[in-house]
């Protein structure tokens, strides 16, 4: 079976965009692969994260991933920095990036442009994210497409290991989010939802309560023609909307356009916010009854054992293989 991995950084609530860019599209694959789920929840130390917010997140992120449906049967699932062993193979992969890759990063470029005081720990973001692909030999990993750049350098890094030590990590591809199931800022629809963004009326919180979903929706930025079809281009707040009923609903957009066509945005809105509101109560319902359970640690504590087992092998081929062992290592080819 396939291996697949994704990881979500916990810097703020779990979007509706990240329930239809990633957790949903994992929970659709569960079946056929074998799935990594975990926190990525060092990546979110590149900026200072309160302690107390950053420990309560990182347990809600484990908590909605299974209120969502991710089977904890079909997946393994985990928090990050329980696994010492990715810092550990971290570093041997920066010593095996250059500052020239690391730094044309655009993610990197952004951000340490936002903040003059940015971190270290910005530059070898990616770095991590590599070591978390590879100390389990990934086939795929779906991301959105703003990570694939960090996946390609993931892939560039095991090829450059591989060719200078000898084979030792699976090159990954990168599975790109089917077109349509990327979710937009609802106020500023041709940005990505972010859970770090500053203004929270155009983003939907898996936490929100089903009036402020609703509101939400009720006041997103659409245009003046008054007419519901799909067009990303011209119509991206209406075509954002469209894409959240469909998935929410599994109607398709065309079905739903033809429905609402000449109905009037207010109708159509009130509409999405209806579904939506729907599907965010009910995993709401699941979530409380998963957060102050014993499955939380039992899945955890599973989860942890079968990453720290993986990553511990790979981490004693590398220093095999780099030479920094007491073993013998004259008979390695
Ligand atoms: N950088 C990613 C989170 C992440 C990740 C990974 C995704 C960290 N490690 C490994 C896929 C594979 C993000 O911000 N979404």
């Amino acid at each position: 079976m396939k291996r697949i991995l994704t990881g979500l950084k916990p810097t703020g609530d779990l979007t509706l965009g990240n329930y239809i860019g990633t957790i949903r599209q994992m929970v659709n694959m569960q079946n056929d692969y074998d799935s990594f789920l975990f926190v990525a929840d060092l990546h979110a130390l590149t900026v200072y994260q309160d302690p107390k917010e950053l420990n309560e997140r990182i347990r809600k992120f484990i908590a909605m991933y299974l209120a969502c449906g991710i089977d904890p049967n079909k997946n393994t699932i985990y928090i990050q920095s329980e696994n010492e062993y990715i810092g550990a193979l971290s570093f041997i992969l920066e010593c095996n990036t250059y500052y020239g890759e690391a730094s044309r990063m655009i993610q990197f470029k952004e951000k340490s442009k936002e903040n003059k005081n940015f971190s270290v720990g910005l530059l070898t973001y990616p770095v991590l994210m590599a070591a978390d692909i590879l100390y389990c030999d990934a086939d795929y990993v779906p991301v959105g497409i703003d990570q694939k750049q960090h996946v390609e350098l993931a892939r560039d890094i095991a090829i450059r290991f591989n060719s200078r030590y000898g084979e030792t990590f699976k090159v990954p591809e990168p599975l790109i989010t089917e077109v349509g199931t990327k979710i937009y800022d609802l106020k500023n629809p041709t940005k990505k939802m972010s859970k770090s963004e500053e203004n929270p009326g155009g983003v939907i919180s898996l936490f929100d309560s089903p009036e402020e979903v609703k509101a939400k929706i009720m006041k997103s930025t659409t245009d003046s023609e008054n007419s519901v079809y799909y067009d990303i281009e011209n119509k991206p707040g209406i075509s954002n909307l469209l894409t959240i009923a469909s998935t929410l609903t599994n109607r398709t957009i065309e079905d739903i356009s033809n429905e609402y066509k000449d109905k009037g945005y207010k109708e159509f809105k009130t509409y999405v916010g209806e579904v939506t509101a729907n599907f965010i109560a009910k995993i709401q319902e699941k979530y409380k009854k998963i957060i102050n359970s014993d499955l939380l640690d039992k899945v955890l504590d599973e989860g942890i054992e079968k990453s720290r087992k993986l990553a511990k092998e790979k981490y004693e081929k590398m220093i095999l293989k780099t030479g920094n062992t007491r073993k013998d290592i004259t008979k390695l080819q």
